[in-house]
């Protein structure tokens, strides 16, 4: 009953270059759920670690970064958990490969012939863990992208060698129809229906996401920590359970949480939404530095809310991991006796009423709330010039 414990997308030395100063503090972030997954291997005794492509986020990464990577690698190792990596697309097998610079298992410190560490490439496809009657196929193209499936012709068991668990290994996007059409590495639902595979361990996509083809099943356990801060879905491992008869073995997959970053999505309404400042102590309440906090402001604001957003982001900034606040909130409709007809503003204050009503009538929210602006901003320049800067 082989157990194993499938990462993908690690990507170890992301450049974040968007995050500015919190870059380097991302980047440990991300080599300390590496270590937490390793960690989760040893106390769930897995036989196998899978990691599924990107492993590191570019083939140039420095000399030390690998060294700390195999480090990780070599805890394992020391216990007896074997450990299978294929390359990604960040970390491809092209002529620059970090896997052709460096050789992991003898930064691991194993011998060349060492089971305890693998790497598939084109030229090592497959391997056989024969204690486990178990084999692991990772069908690896030299190049970031192909034009061919990984799994054409492609099918377990089928190369002569005897029959066992059989477990694959891809890195790229399985083909949904009217999402996703193309990408680098791009194969279907019935070609892994068709592989032969029990368990097919996949890495690409940033979020965790699982399914059956046939008689496959397979999973994505997403980045073990968001690469980047709209991956709500990241932060995981899974854990793999085969089980029963080689011949029909049944799989069961279990999500660990290793990453820290957590997401909350929070709609406020603005009309119960008084000041900036009660917002700010509001949302303050919150503060969590290993949140990301996405919060929206909806409905209809009020006319004396004052909401400066940039201003509220640089306050709330050091108090989550990331923060954001979006202002999607329309302006309030006037509820004062109208300027009379005849004059200028009288005129102008019921021209943008029916457009704003023609608008949402039309269901172009975009164009009601553009003109509920116009309509507010019109009010204040009569009432309260002074209020209004035009620049
Ligand atoms: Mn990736």
């Amino acid at each position: 009953m082989p157990r194993l414990l499938h990462m993908a997308d690690v990507h170890l030395g992301a450049r974040h270059d968007d995050l500015g100063d919190a870059a380097a503090k991302q980047r440990e972030r991300q080599f300390a759920a590496f270590s937490r997954a390793i960690d989760a291997a040893l106390e769930q005794r897995v036989d196998v670690v899978l990691i599924c492509g990107d492993l590191f986020d570019s083939n140039a990464q420095p000399r030390r970064s690998v060294e700390r990577a195999a480090g990780e690698l070599a805890r394992l190792a020391e216990r007896g958990v074997r450990a299978v990596l294929i390359p990604g697309t960040h970390d491809c097998y092209d002529p620059a490969s970090i896997y052709r610079t460096f050789d992991l298992r003898a930064l691991a410190g194993l011998p060349a012939d060492s089971d305890l560490l693998t790497v598939l490439t084109p030229d090592l496809p497959s391997v056989r863990f024969g204690e486990l009657d178990m084999e692991v196929h990772g069908p690896i193209f030299p190049t970031k992208s192909s034009t061919r499936s990984p799994l054409e012709g492609f099918r377990a068991g089928a190369s002569g060698s005897p029959a066992g668990y059989q477990v694959g290994m891809i890195h790229g996007s399985l083909r949904v129809e009217g999402k996703v059409t193309s990408d680098d590495v791009l194969f279907t639902a019935d070609e892994v229906a068709a592989s032969g595979l029990h368990y097919l361990a996949l890495g690409h996509w940033h979020s965790l996401l699982q399914g059956r083809a046939g008689g496959t099943v397979w999973a994505y356990p997403g980045a073990p920590e968001p690469v980047a801060l709209d991956q709500d879905g990241a932060g995981h491992v899974l854990l793999v359970t085969i089980d029963g008869p080689a011949a029909a073995p049944s799989v069961r997959v279990a999500s660990l949480a290793v990453g820290r970053t957590r997401f909350r999505r929070l709609d406020l309404d603005a009309a119960s939404t008084a000041s900036q400042d009660e917002l700010c102590r509001r949302l303050t309440d919150l503060a969590d530095p290993d949140l990301v906090l996405d919060v929206r402001l909806l409905g209809v604001a009020p006319d004396l809310l004052d909401l400066d957003t940039d201003e509220v982001e640089r306050q709330l900034r050091d108090r989550f991991f990331r923060f954001r606040l979006r202002d999607m909130s329309v302006a309030a409709l006037p509820d004062y006796p109208l300027p009379p007809e005849g004059t200028i503003a009288g005129f102008l204050t019921r021209d943008l009423r029916t457009r704003i009503m023609t608008a949402e009538t039309a269901g172009t929210e975009d164009v009601a709330a553009e003109t509920r602006e116009a309509l507010q901003l019109l009010r204040i320049l009569l009432d309260e010039p002074k209020r209004v800067t035009l620049v």
